[in-house]
């Protein structure tokens, strides 16, 4: 088998990189491990950034999003039980639109197959080869016991996620890691209820984190900051509403409207770089190169900003021979990279309790939150990166 670009992984970064490939008339084949079912029903982000929302609108897989998604023009920080609203909107000129991100996988897999593309589901035994060459290579079953068969490829797309095998297909001394890990979770539920709030609560108490968002007029999504190593088993769903009750309270009693929790797990809090994105013939993207803790909501749109890049200076290679974008590709994606890493690590800093902090720098924290969302430059650092921050080109 040969395509032009062999792309690891059906996430949110294959997907896009797909479409955007094919928009520029450049073959593209994905091999996902997980089944198409499996992708589609994994719950996981749910903020899209302008920049997102406006892409699926250009490759013409928005209707959904039009009618289940929601546009939200700012977001509230709540703490000392007290609401500060950053209107995102007003400050910016953008908004997020609230859409889960198995929905956005579902329109880009129908877009894509509705294409003709090639999505090979529930492949195994997948590794890469000859990647430091100009023929690189991936292997693959597409059942247990079937033969073992052959991609060649021009280039190669590792979008397979943070345990993905393509990044270590970059060899060790070339890359360097950026690992920080933060000594909490996140516990996610989803109920089903109306909504609490008209717009998004990130909210700061002495109890610990939470988080209030949407999915639909009858799903809600919450969070709740739990221990690192917290077991699922130790919430029940009535600890569940009372910590979210305690936490969210304001001076006027607010609540949130409760109703049967449907689904709830945890997720670990990490932030990661892999620098650089690329080696050879292999250009990562999305969580195979970095991790944002969620409380920034970029994961998964920083995924698409390394797509939209990538496909750029794929097609450029493709159709002109001309690799001077492909080289600069890394170093053009980790310039955005970082600053969402930056974001991320600083809303995480600022909305949560950290076992090691002193009453001073409690006050701090508290100082913080009151800065920034009463100067009005504190908010607009806050509205912009919130809303997404713009792909610079020029390295
Ligand atoms: P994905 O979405 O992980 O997709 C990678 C795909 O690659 C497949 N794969 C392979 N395919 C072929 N061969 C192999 N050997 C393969 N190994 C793996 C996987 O099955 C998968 O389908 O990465 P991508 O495209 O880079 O997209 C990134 C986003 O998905 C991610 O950043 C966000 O979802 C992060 N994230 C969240 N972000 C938010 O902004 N808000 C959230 O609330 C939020 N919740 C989450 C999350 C990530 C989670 N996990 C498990 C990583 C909750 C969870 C649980
Ligand atoms: C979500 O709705 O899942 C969500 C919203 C905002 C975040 C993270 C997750 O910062």
């Amino acid at each position: 088998m040969r395509t032009q670009v062999g792309i690891l992984g059906a996430g949110p970064a294959g997907l896009f990189l797909s479409l955007l490939l094919a928009r520029r008339g450049v073959e593209s084949v994905i091999l996902e491990v997980r089944s198409r079912q499996a992708i589609e029903q994994t719950i996981r982000a749910g903020v899209l950034e302008q920049g997102t929302a406006d892409l699926m609108r250009e490759l013409g897989v928005h209707q959904r999003m039009e009618k289940l998604g929601e546009e939200h023009e700012g977001i509230e920080i709540r703490f000392r039980g007290r609401g500060r609203r950053i209107p995102l909107k007003e400050l910016t000129g953008k908004s997020v639109t609230l859409y889960a991100q198995h929905e956005v996988i579902k329109d880009l897999v129908a877009a894509r197959l509705q294409q003709g593309g090639e999505v090979i589901f529930s492949v195994q035994d997948v590794s890469l080869e000859g990647v430091d060459s100009d023929r690189p290579r991936i292997l693959f079953r597409r059942e247990p016991e079937g033969p073992l068969e052959v991609l060649e490829c021009d280039v190669i797309a590792g979008c397979d996620g943070f345990h993905g095998p393509s990044r270590r297909a970059i060899p060790e001394s070339v890359r360097t890691e950026y690992v920080k890990t933060y000594p909490m979770g996140w516990l996610g539920i989803l109920t089903q209820a109306p909504p609490s709030s008209r717009e998004l609560i990130y909210c700061n108490s002495d109890r610990g984190f939470a988080l209030v968002s949407t999915r639909s007029p009858e799903i809600q999504r919450m969070y709740l900051q739990v221990d690192a190593d917290d077991d699922i088993r130790n919430w029940s769903d009535d600890r569940i509403w009372e910590e979210l009750r305690l936490r969210l309270a304001t001076e006027e009693g607010w609540a949130p409207i409760e109703g049967p929790i449907l689904q709830k797990s945890i997720v670990q809090m990490r932030s990661f770089v892999c620098s650089p994105m690329q080696y050879g013939r292999l250009y990562l993207a999305g969580d195979a190169a970095h991790i944002v803790p969620p409380t920034g909501a970029k994961g998964l749109n920083l995924a698409v900003s390394d797509a939209c890049v990538l496909a750029e200076a794929i097609a450029r290679f493709e159709r002109h021979g001309t690799d001077d974008l492909l080289q600069r590709y890394s170093a053009i994606c980790l310039r955005r990279v970082w600053k969402a890493e930056r974001f991320s690590y600083f809303m995480t800093q600022m909305l949560h309790c950290f076992p090691n902090h002193s009453p001073f720098e409690r006050e701090i924290q508290l100082a913080e939150l009151d800065y920034v969302t009463s100067s009005v430059h504190g908010r607009g650092t806050i509205a912009e990166n919130y809303v997404g921050l713009p792909i610079e080109w020029d390295i």
